[in-house]
């Protein structure tokens, strides 16, 4: 089954409501700037840039419990749930440009509609799956995975503003790379849940090599099916990526990041991916917010293809000594 679409969508979904910093809303605008477009059509597809999508602002949103601004995360993930839905109706390969991480609620949900069989790789710092009960924060960029698990189904509040939605995920279907700040509720989950994951830690034991042969071993073997990859800015290290909201120390180095998406491209299987929580107005100045861009494009180029080794047409000939 090659599921590989010759055609490209892209969109932008520029929310922050999913966190307290402003300028995540941005991202969309620095990852097109970085060159984004232009470098996916040097690729070997059409490329349709959907733009922006338009969310609503909702004045009156007090907290749910701890929790900020659900009616306005609720209702953004609806719209682009709908909108991801077309795009891969259409036949497209999706690839959203965020805006923080609640908004893979919608990315997510809207490909599963088309694709109930889809896998999740979530390359991220964090778990992002405290659900609104446990979550240290009430931000709910870190709470997206619990809204799509079917196990915690019974330990999910309703939020106003999600009513629209149903948990559609099991949790062997998903596999993290990348963790090193996980909340202690969090963990439980982990463990409990039984979720395949590899922490940085397990990349310095295992290699990156070795962590994609396991993270596709466990969600492929059994059948070939979609992959969503939803890639979260602050899995690389810092120094790599410093224009984003929630830091943390000793992430992916540059090749291990590519290495993730060269293995994901080689499966022939993705889907759908977003790239979230670039946020240029956290950079100290602006070399650190075009390096952090720059890298979210060379993520995507590389996911949806671009090698390292080079590649040429299949009719290319070296051309004879005059
Ligand atoms: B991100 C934290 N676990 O729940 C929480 O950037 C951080 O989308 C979440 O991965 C980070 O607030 C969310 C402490
Ligand atoms: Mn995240
Ligand atoms: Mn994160
Ligand atoms: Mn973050």
């Amino acid at each position: 089954q090659q599921i590989r679409a010759q055609s490209v969508a892209v969109l932008g979904a520029p929310f922050s409501r999913g966190q307290k910093r402003r300028g995540v809303e941005h991202g969309p605008k620095v990852i097109r700037d970085a060159g984004l477009i232009e470098r996916l059509s040097g690729l070997d597809y059409s490329v349709h840039d959907f733009g922006d999508l338009n969310f609503p602002h909702i004045e009156k949103d007090e907290p749910y419990m701890e929790v900020k601004f659900p009616r306005n995360v609720g209702a953004a993930n609806k719209i682009l749930s709908g909108a991801v839905s077309r795009a891969i109706g259409a036949g497209h390969t999706f690839v959203m440009l965020g805006g923080d991480h609640s908004l893979a609620i919608g990315s997510v949900s809207g490909h599963a509609q088309q694709c109930p069989d889809l896998c999740l790789v979530w390359v991220d710092a964090h778990a992002d799956i405290n659900t609104p009960v446990i979550s240290p924060s009430g931000n709910l960029h870190g709470q997206p995975v619990a809204f799509m698990l079917k196990e915690l189904q019974s330990k999910m509040p309703s939020l106003p503003g999600f009513s629209w939605m149903k948990p559609f995920l099991s949790s062997r279907d998903l596999v993290y790379i990348g963790l090193r700040d996980v909340d202690p509720g969090e963990h439980h989950i982990l463990k409990d849940l039984g979720i395949q994951y590899f922490t940085m830690r397990d990349i310095d034991r295992l290699g990156i090599q070795r962590v994609m042969e396991a993270t596709l071993d466990h969600l492929l073997a059994r059948k070939q099916r979609p992959i969503h990859l939803s890639f979260d800015i602050d899995a690389f290290d810092p120094s790599l990526a410093p224009a984003t909201g929630t830091p943390v120390n000793g992430g992916l180095t540059y090749r291990e990041g590519i290495y993730i998406t060269e293995e994901i491209h080689n499966t022939g299987l993705l889907s759908a991916m977003d790239l979230v929580e670039v946020n240029p107005m956290l950079g100290a100045n602006p070399e650190a917010v075009e390096a952090t861009a720059s890298l979210a494009v060379d993520v995507i180029a590389s996911s949806l293809g671009q090698t390292r080794e080079g590649a040429h047409g299949s009719n290319m000939e070296i051309p004879s000594a005059k």
